[in-house]
């Protein structure tokens, strides 16, 4: 596979990028390799600079539910474009893509739309002390809410690739109330209330993992996180950035039957370009300013570019396109098992929705450790064989596959031809 435009692109970034990037998943040093540059993407298809095709699974890390350039979001933009691109005053398509949100999530009544998921969990937590007038907070190890200072603490993501789940240059002051507790362990939540007794305003969960690698929530542990929130009078914060739109129109929420009191949403409600949102009742959302004294602000929230593509994204999404979608990720899940056990390699494939991770381990994959347990140098053989047999997965142990509306029947027995290949090559080598 040819390579030389991009390492040439990735030599000049570096000059003037930190890691020649702008996130450092993108960078491929978990896995190895110099990392690919895309020239350009349609449908389940990207192209890189030296002209190679993938098929993408990687989606934008989840905004692109519909596939590269899906003509909806490509139409919808270019009406805005010669519009504006930014007017720093109210504008009907925020109005629209909050209603859209509040149709789907019967748990929000109002929204703030921001730039980025981060500051959708980092104004969330904000909310939630606000709302409590207590200061500590819970999180599960292994999840990420972005990089917002406390929440900075035994991060998934690029937090965990990078061996660094918890970030230097964050003071110990600014993560002394963050509390960890351990994904599909109530008793876990449950001691540090005991422990910290009314001092808790508020508990983050990504209701489905995407951070560790997709980690799904056991029989009733988010009914058990929901009662128990209630009973010490915390809030209960749905990180739903990657499930909002992903795992149903209404997100995890509405698939496992458990409603937040504030939920966060990004990725697909931008359609690929900035966003973030987070959204509860009225009554909890007039705290926040103009109309309450908990302050946040963003100079492109509710860009108008970011919301057409948002709107267009959403109005494609009906019953119909999950069916589809669950149905194509059934065949390429079940595929990658059946190959695994054909070759004897030992695997994990945890999935949920259009979402799923390949673990290499013969453990079940239920929290942050058996994440970590995991056999990363074997993932990261795994990706680069893919790579050279046309498809690109998330180039990190710790992230999601996900698959969108463009991928076809055709391109999964692609895919599961790459992926016995790939596999192949691992199991002859042990
Ligand atoms: P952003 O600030 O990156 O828009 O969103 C932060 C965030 C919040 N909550 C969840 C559940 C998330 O997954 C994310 C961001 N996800 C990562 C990948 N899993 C973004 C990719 C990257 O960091 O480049």
């Amino acid at each position: 596979m040819k390579t030389a435009n991009s390492e040439k692109l990735f030599r000049r970034a570096r000059n003037v990028l930190v890691g020649g990037v702008n996130s450092p998943v993108r960078s491929f040093a978990a896995v190895g390799g110099s990392p690919l540059f895309v020239s350009r993407a349609e449908g389940s298809y990207v192209y890189d600079a030296d002209g190679n095709r993938f098929i993408d699974y990687v989606a934008s890390w989840g905004p692109l539910i519909l596939g590269h350039s899906h003509p909806s979001v490509v139409s919808a933009v270019g009406k805005r474009l010669p519009l504006g691109t930014s007017f720093g005053a109210p504008c009907e398509l925020e109005t629209d893509l909050a209603t859209l949100i509040a149709k789907h999530f019967p748990s929000i009544e109002k929204v703030r739309l921001t730039n980025s998921g981060t500051e959708a969990t980092m104004s969330a937590i904000r909310l939630a002390r606000a709302v409590t007038a207590r200061e500590h907070i819970v999180k599960f190890e292994g999840c990420y809410h972005g990089h917002s200072d406390f929440l900075l603490v035994k991060s998934g993501s690029g937090a965990t690739t990078f061996g660094n789940p918890s970030s230097a240059g964050v003071p110990k002051s600014f993560v002394n109330r963050t509390l960890l507790a351990r994904y599909n362990d109530i008793d876990s939540v449950k001691r540090l209330f005991e422990k910290h007794p009314r001092k808790i305003a508020g508990v983050i969960i990504e209701p489905v993992a995407g951070n560790m690698g997709v980690v799904t929530p056991e029989k009733n542990f988010l009914k058990k996180l929901r009662s128990t929130c209630k009973k010490h009078g915390a809030v209960l914060i749905f990180d739903e950035v990657i499930t909002g739109f992903r795992l149903a129109r209404g997100g995890a929420q509405k698939l496992f039957g458990v409603t937040p009191d504030i939920t966060c949403l990004g990725k697909i409600i931008g359609g690929g370009l900035p966003v973030g949102a987070y959204g509860a009742s009225a009554e909890i959302m007039q705290m926040v300013s103009p109309e309450g004294p908990m302050y946040q602000a963003g100079t492109l929230s509710g860009n108008p570019l970011a919301m057409a593509a948002g709107i267009a994204t959403v109005k494609e999404l009906n019953p119909r396109t999950y069916r589809r979608l669950e149905s194509l990720t059934a065949s390429l899940v079940s595929g990658i098992r059946e190959i695994t056990a054909e070759l004897g390699i030992a695997a994990t494939v945890n999935s949920v929705g259009s979402m799923f991770t390949v673990f290499f381990t013969d453990q079940k994959v239920t929290d942050y450790a058996g994440a970590l347990g995991c056999d990363t140098a074997k993932y990261a053989r795994f990706f680069r064989n893919l790579l050279q047999n046309g498809v690109m997965f998330p180039p990190s142990q710790f992230e999601s596959v996900f698959v969108s509306t463009a991928h076809t029947k055709k391109q999964v027995d692609q895919t599961l031809q790459a992926v016995y290949a790939s596999l192949r090559e691992i199991s002859e080598g042990e």
